[in-house]
């Protein structure tokens, strides 16, 4: 056993006990023969003082920044701490020196480019700030799962090599399978239709692979995905089922990460229910109000979305009922109006945060949609064959957990909320 207390657990209650703690060298000073470490572990920093008399005096002068070590000291409640209480030290076994100087600055404002960060991604990672991020991000999956599974949802796995494509086929990893032309699914869609197709309710929090070229602060080129699929639900119901998993999501954020949020400097808002709702056709009207030349049909970049956003004056509206043809083959129409689509994608400000809608169920629809967009139902026979026996109606979403983050973190690029982000250039660390 290397440590007995995280750093946060050592408290003045303890006063006076001998603890073990295990972490990272953040800083030393010397002062009057004294020599004050500030000893960091994921869970923040301690002042660990080390007097000339102790055994462990000898080992702190061989220590560089960053260095790992276990500390074996005494709890002393004292006020002058910078949390109250400090360790004094009787052992200090170093476990791992560091090379220094040091590529990245761990302690103390970073200014460092993102480039820079990006390549020296596990001192990045050991920031304060950039262990914020994670945490936040593992509280957010967290409530993510708690929701679902008390609305009666599963988790499932879904292939992630697959024989064709789902969102339109230009963004697809080829793979060689077994001499075989394969890729790397970019999103699980039809197998989370044929999960609720035989269990109902289902989840998956996995990545997908879209082979980006352009270079946003939006896109990745591995992401992982929250999917969800409802069978005997429509896209009004998933919407609401977003809405509760965001404001949950909130919640349990400012429960649980008021200190990470404070390191972050970033406020969370209070969000309620339900979120504005927007149509395609009101979209396009506020628009050319505004002076834009948009035509039924065209997609809302970010340029018009930075106006609706500024329209709505919330954080998270929905922009709902695409056009059909806009949308993948697999998306209901609307019956009285087929020309638009029981469809809709979630905004945090100007960013499509997710897009889901209601499936379609029918088959003779799906073939015909799928030779409408060129594509062979043939090659979609493993899926559309289901669909000859009792299909439910569905209707489900897919959300881009990086970006989701940049509103629970207030970053403002996809790759800097991700521990190890893929984009065209980017393949290490
Ligand atoms: P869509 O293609 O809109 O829909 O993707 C769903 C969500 O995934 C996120 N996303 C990305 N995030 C980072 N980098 C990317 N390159 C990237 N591409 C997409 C976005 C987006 O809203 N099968 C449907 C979902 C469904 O209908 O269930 C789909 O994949 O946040």
């Amino acid at each position: 056993m290397y440590k007995t207390h995280f750093t946060s657990e050592v408290t003045p209650e303890l006063d006076g006990k001998t603890v073990f703690l295990a972490g990272w060298i953040h800083t030393i000073r010397d002062l009057g023969g004294k020599k004050f470490i500030l000893l960091r572990d994921r869970s923040g920093l301690i002042q660990v003082v080390v007097s000339k008399d102790s055994a462990a005096y000898n080992s702190v002068s061989e220590l560089t920044l960053e260095s790992t070590v276990q500390v074996e000291g005494i709890v002393k409640s004292d006020k002058r701490a910078p949390s109250g209480v400090e360790v004094h030290a009787l052992s200090i076994k170093p476990f791992s020196i560091a090379k220094s100087p040091l590529p990245l600055e761990v302690s103390g404002k970073v200014e460092s480019d993102i480039e820079t960060r990006l390549k020296e991604r596990v001192l990045d990672l050991r920031r304060v700030e950039m262990t914020s991020v994670l945490n936040i991000s593992s509280e957010v999956i967290r409530s993510f799962r708690n929701t679902l599974y008390s609305k009666r949802f599963i988790e499932v796995f879904t292939p992630k090599i697959i024989a064709s494509a789902t969102e339109g086929g230009a963004q697809l990893f080829p793979v060689i399978y077994f001499g075989r032309e394969a890729f790397l699914a970019q999103s699980p869609q039809l197998y989370k239709e044929l999960l609720a197709g035989s269990v109902e309710r289902v989840f998956e929090i996995a990545p997908a692979w879209r082979a980006e070229e352009s270079d946003t602060p939006y896109h990745l080129s591995e992401f992982i995905s929250m999917d969800v699929e409802m069978a005997f639900a429509d896209y009004h119901d998933v919407m609401e089922l977003l809405e509760d998993l965001v404001t949950n999501m909130i919640d349990v954020v400012k429960t649980h990460c008021g200190k990470e949020l404070a390191e972050l400097k970033h406020e969370l808002p209070n969000i309620t229910k339900p979120f504005p709702k927007i149509s395609y056709s009101e979209a396009l009207e506020i628009l050319r109000g505004k002076g834009f030349t948009i035509k039924f049909g065209d997609d809302i970049g970010t340029p018009e979305a930075r106006i609706l956003a500024e329209e709505v004056g919330t954080p998270f509206y929905f922009l709902v009922e695409w056009p059909s043809f806009t949308r993948p083959f697999y998306t209901k129409s609307i019956d009285s109006n087929p020309d638009l689509s029981e469809s809709f994608d979630l905004m945090y400000k100007w960013i499509e945060i997710a897009s889901g809608s209601t499936r379609n169920h029918n088959r003779k629809v799906l073939e015909e949609n799928l030779r409408r967009k060129g594509l062979n139902p043939e090659n979609f026979e493993f899926f559309l064959r289901w669909f000859d026996y009792g299909m439910p109606p569905h209707a489900g979403f897919g959300m881009g957990f990086a970006r989701l983050m940049l509103f629970f973190t207030g970053l403002n690029n996809v790759k800097e909320a991700i521990p190890f982000p893929r984009d065209k250039k980017r393949l290490t660390p």
